[in-house]
C-alpha cells in the first residue's frame, strides 16, 4: 500500500460499510472512504500528472521528502499524499472482529513506555482530544526507536518528521460528526473498540524489516 506510485487508485474498504456498527456509522464510512478520501486520491493524481518525473515514487518516499516537489506544488502534493496515505492507514487500522488489545512486540513496547495499556489508552485518547481543529494523533516508532504519541494538523504526517506510524484516528469532525456531533470524546473512546492490534503489530513489524 505504501509502495504505490502514480497513478494512485481508491482501494475498496477489506470490510462492509456497515461493519464498524455501532462504533462508526455506514454513512460516515461511505462518505469518508467513497468521497473525502476519493477525492485526496484524485487531486494527488491531477497533481502528478504533469509530473512525469515523480510517476515512479512511492507515495511512503514522497511524503518522507517532500523537498523533491517544486514549491508551486509541494503544498498541494503534501495535503493530498497526506490524505491518501493517512485515510489508507486509517481505514487499515480498524476492522470488524479485530484482535482488539495490543498483542506481540507493540504490546511489550507500550506496557515499557506507558506502564499499561490502560495508561495507553488514556495518552493517546488525551492526545486525540487535544487536537485543534482537523487533525490526526497517532502512535509513532520515533528516531530511538521507542513509540511515542504525537498530534499532526490537517492532513500532515508524521513521515515528513521522520516517524514512522503505526496507529493513527482521524479527529476531522467528517471522521465522526454524522453519528457523535460535538461529543468527540464518545467517538474516541468507541475508535479503540475497533482497533485491529494484529495491523498495528504489522506496521510495527514492517518497520523494523525494511
Ligand atoms: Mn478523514
Amino acid at each position: 500500500m505504501m509502495n504505490e506510485s502514480y497513478p494512485f487508485s481508491l482501494k475498496p474498504l477489506k470490510y462492509e460499510y456497515d461493519a464498524l456498527e455501532p462504533y462508526i456509522d455506514e454513512k460516515t464510512v461511505r462518505i469518508h472512504h467513497d468521497k473525502h478520501l476519493k477525492k485526496y486520491v484524485d487531486e494527488l493524481n491531477n497533481i502528478i500528472e504533469d509530473y512525469p518525473v515523480y510517476y515512479k515514487v512511492t507515495l511512503f518516499n514522497m511524503l518522507r521528502n517532500l523537498k523533491m516537489f517544486p514549491e508551486e506544488i509541494r503544498t498541494k502534493v503534501k495535503n493530498n499524499a497526506g490524505g491518501v496515505f493517512n485515510h489508507n492507514m486509517y481505514f487499515d487500522v480498524i476492522g470488524k472482529n479485530v484482535q482488539n488489545s495490543p498483542t506481540g512486540k507493540v504490546r511489550e513496547e507500550i506496557i515499557k513506555k506507558y506502564g499499561s495499556i490502560d495508561r495507553f489508552y488514556e495518552e493517546f485518547k488525551k492526545a486525540a482530544m487535544q487536537v485543534f481543529g482537523s487533525g490526526y494523533a497517532f502512535l509513532v516508532i520515533n528516531k530511538q526507536n521507542e513509540l511515542e504519541i504525537i498530534t499532526t494538523k490537517d492532513q500532515n504526517t508524521p513521515l515528513e518528521l521522520d516517524l514512522y506510524p503505526i496507529l493513527l484516528i482521524d479527529v476531522w469532525e467528517h471522521a465522526y460528526y454524522l453519528k457523535y456531533q460535538n461529543l468527540r470524546n464518545e467517538y474516541v473512546d468507541n475508535f479503540m473498540k475497533i482497533i485491529n492490534w494484529n495491523k498495528v503489530e504489522d506496521y510495527y513489524n514492517n518497520f523494523f524489516m525494511k
